[in-house]
Formats: structure tokens, C-alpha cells, sequence
């Protein structure tokens, strides 16, 4: 199993998963350059990272591949009990992190996508930040009273800790969100994430 990530990228999430899992595998780096001439460019988001390779099969976006890492270890479950009731709502949780508040920081990340006028890109980030900010107040609403997301620990939780370093990072802060700071304390507190974040960076959490 090898996983390829950018540091400061969504694929923390894979590798947490990855080490929730205990199984063996090897995290590969990628720069930016090694993206565009990757191979993998046929895969849906191959310009992109995660990209995960198990035996023959290379798979990219981060719903089908922290599915596939569930799925290959239900014991984890990382994926609910088995009840298909389980299994969409954690998907939903994650479908939400990943199609809705990871492509809301892109404004912030990356104007120059939206705009050719740079002097506007200052106001857009804001307003995005702005939008990501309601967003979180949602997800900090739904953890009032629970642990994880969907009740209890699932790849939906992995993927909300990366969206919660990426607030703190864009200057969204987590002030006044305070299950959220509880959550994200929890999961900084978890040795197996930093086990991640240490490999992905090099520093502890
Ligand atoms: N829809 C993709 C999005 C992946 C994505 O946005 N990856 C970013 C890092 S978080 C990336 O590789 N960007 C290319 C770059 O930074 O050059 C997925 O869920 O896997």
C-alpha cells in the first residue's frame, strides 16, 4: 500500500486513516512538478493529490479511496457497523467535507482560479472565508454533545481535521467554535495522528 501526499494537502487524511488502520504502508512525498507529469493523469483528479496504489489498482479522490481503506478493514470501523443507515451517513458527512468546504477554501488558496484581477482577490479569500466560517459553525453544531461526526470515529473525522488546520492556517480561526476546538485537541492528542502529521511535516501536533 503506498500513499502519495503533499504536505499541508488533504491527503493528512489518508494518512491518518492509514495509521487508524495499523496495517503496513509507505508514504510517498510529490511535489508539485511530479503532479503534472504523474502517470495517473488518465485517474479522475490524477493531477491531484491523494493517490493511493494497492497491488495493480491506482486510485485517487479522497471519498473513493478512504471508502476502499475502510472497506478493506471493516474491523476498523471506520465506516460504521455494516448497516448501509452507518455507512450513508458517514458518507455524507464526508461528501459534504470534501465537495463542499475543501472546494469553499479554494478562493483563499488559489484566487488567481476565480479571478484575472488580482486587486479582487483579496475580497474574494474574505468572502470565502466568510462562507467557510458558516460552514464550520454547521459542522461545530453537529459535534455538540458527540465525539465524532456520525457518532462514532469514521474517515469523516480524519477528513474534518484537516479542514480544521486548514481554518487555523487561512486565518478562519476556530474562536467561539468550541466543540470543534475540543475535537480537534482530541484528535491532536491521538498518537496515530501524529504519527501522520509528523511523517507529512516533520513536526509534532
Ligand atoms: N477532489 C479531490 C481534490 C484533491 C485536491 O484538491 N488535492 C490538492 C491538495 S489538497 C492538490 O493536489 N492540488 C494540486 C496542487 O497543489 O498542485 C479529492 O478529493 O481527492
Amino acid at each position: 500500500m503506498k500513499l502519495y501526499y503533499l504536505p499541508g494537502a488533504c491527503t493528512l487524511a489518508g494518512h491518518i486513516v492509514l495509521e487508524w488502520i495499523g496495517a503496513p504502508y509507505e508514504a510517498v512525498r510529490l511535489g508539485h512538478d511530479s503532479l503534472k507529469t504523474s502517470a495517473r493523469q488518465a485517474q479522475p483528479g490524477g493531477l491531484a493529490v491523494p493517490m493511493l496504489e494497492h497491488t495493480d489498482f491506482a486510485l485517487t479522490e479522497n471519498m473513493a479511496m478512504l471508502g476502499y481503506l475502510a472497506d478493506l478493514h471493516p474491523e476498523t470501523g471506520l465506516l460504521g457497523d455494516g448497516t448501509p443507515r452507518a455507512r450513508a451517513e458517514i458518507m455524507g458527512w464526508l461528501g459534504f467535507l470534501c465537495a463542499d468546504v475543501h472546494m469553499a477554501f479554494l478562493p483563499i488558496f488559489k484566487a488567481s482560479l476565480f479571478l484575472k484581477e488580482e486587486t479582487l482577490a483579496g475580497a474574494l479569500a474574505e468572502n470565502a472565508r466568510e462562507h467557510v466560517r458558516t460552514q464550520l459553525e454547521q459542522l461545530d453544531a453537529r459535534l455538540d454533545g458527540r465525539d465524532w461526526l456520525a457518532g462514532t470515529r469514521s474517515v469523516a473525522d480524519a477528513y474534518l481535521f484537516v479542514i480544521l488546520r486548514w481554518a487555523v492556517g487561512m486565518d478562519i480561526g476556530l474562536y467561539g467554535l468550541d466543540h470543534l476546538m475540543r475535537f480537534a485537541r482530541r484528535m491532536e492528542a491521538d498518537p496515530a495522528v501524529q504519527a501522520a502529521l509528523f511523517a507529512e511535516e516533520g513536526i509534532p501536533a
